[in-house]
């Protein structure tokens, strides 16, 4: 067991959940571990961690991670209501949604889709395994076009690519990795809670049980053989100095809202994540090369969110008083006139 504490006290075991119930070797149980260690290291406070999902293996993973934080498991495809109606209730609370591939880009597409307009301060992790897991392996709308199920069906329609629809609405961040790679993603989901607005990151997270075999595009050895990281990612919270000892040049700092930087080494080609269009290309180039493209592909410090735009007050509804919640006689008066 370790001992040592983070910023606020704790020992990595308090943000522990449940033990799995998922298969072993699911991609999803490597995905919680990098959620525990990315919650661990920024020293989030459990209490002000609200855990919200939908229906799915993928959205039972809260359960195992953060056992004392809030948590909602809501009706399939609605985590982004739900999460919507959290944050507007109180707006301390740090926003964190597990999703599966189905309950996103399936059941969930206008959900998903809406909050993203809105710009809902939310961590959104997409467990991604081209399935519908929980239901036995159907293919799910992000299964590419020619890939094979288990028993030798071929799955014979376009792909949704989270990350192309989370672009195109003007999303103000969106990441792309892969469940066997915690050297990318923790510093992602790091600086994905550091951000204020809605943070896509669609995670390829291998379904062992129905979707890792040949002819799979979502099997361990399908993006063994074909990730590309277009930068290698690190994340230095903003109660800890930013040093950098990488070449000038090579490396692109972007600031994030609570302070907190996020650098990005350039490996090959240089992306800008600020460029929207970049990103698009970024992510066609890859698709038609047959490669999966992963790292920052956008980001947009400067939009606000939801919360700031619907101004909402930054205390819980629940702390605040009738003199805040009801309008005053003259107020109401003035109000009931333009009915008149
Ligand atoms: C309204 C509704 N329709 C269908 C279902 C059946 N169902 C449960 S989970 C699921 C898909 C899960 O797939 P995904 O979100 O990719 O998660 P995974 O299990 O693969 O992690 C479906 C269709 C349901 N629970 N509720
Ligand atoms: S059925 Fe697939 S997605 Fe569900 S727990 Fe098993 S390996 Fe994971």
């Amino acid at each position: 067991m370790s001992t040592t504490l983070n910023r606020v006290g704790l020992p990595r075991d308090a943000y522990k959940g449940a033990a799995t119930t998922l298969c072993a070797g699911c991609g999803h149980n490597s995905i919680t571990n990098h959620m525990t260690k990315a919650l661990y290291e920024l020293g989030v406070e459990p209490h002000r961690l609200a855990k919200m999902s939908g229906i799915g293996c993928s959205s039972k993973t809260p359960a195992y991670f953060v056992e004392s934080a809030h948590g909602f498991n809501g009706v399939h495809g609605r985590m982004p209501a739900l999460t919507t109606g959290a944050q507007i209730a109180n707006r301390q609370l740090i926003m964190l949604g597990v999703s599966g591939d189905g309950d996103t880009a399936s059941i969930g597409l206008g959900q998903f889709m809406h909050m993203i307009r809105r710009n809902v301060d939310c961590t959104y992790i997409i467990e991604d395994n081209g399935t519908y897991g929980l239901t036995k392996g159907q293919f799910s709308a992000t299964a590419d076009l020619g890939s094979v199920q288990k028993k030798g069906a071929v799955n014979t329609f376009q792909p949704i690519d989270p990350c192309a629809v989370a672009i195109t609405l003007g999303c103000s961040f969106v990441a792309r990795s892969f469940s066997g790679d915690g050297k990318q993603v923790v510093p992602l989901i790091k600086a994905a809670i550091a951000h204020r607005g809605t943070a896509i990151i669609d995670i390829i997270s291998p379904c062992v049980t129905f979707n890792d075999h040949d002819g799979s595009t979502k099997s361990y050895s399908w993006v063994k053989d074909h990730e590309e990281s277009i930068a290698d990612v690190s994340f230095i919270p903003y109660f800890e100095e930013v040093h950098v000892d990488y070449e000038p040049g090579t490396i692109r700092d972007v600031e994030l809202h609570d302070g907190s930087h996020i650098l990005l080494r350039k490996l090959g080609e240089d992306h800008d994540p600020s460029d929207r269009h970049a990103a698009m290309r970024v992510i066609e180039e890859g698709r038609a090369a047959g490669h999966l493209v992963t790292g920052l592909l956008y980001l947009d410090t400067t939009m606000a969110d939801f919360a700031t735009t619907e101004h909402i007050p930054e205390r819980p509804l629940k702390d605040l008083g009738d003199a805040e919640l009801r309008p005053t006689r003259d107020q109401f008066t003035q109000f009931m006139s333009e009915f008149a």
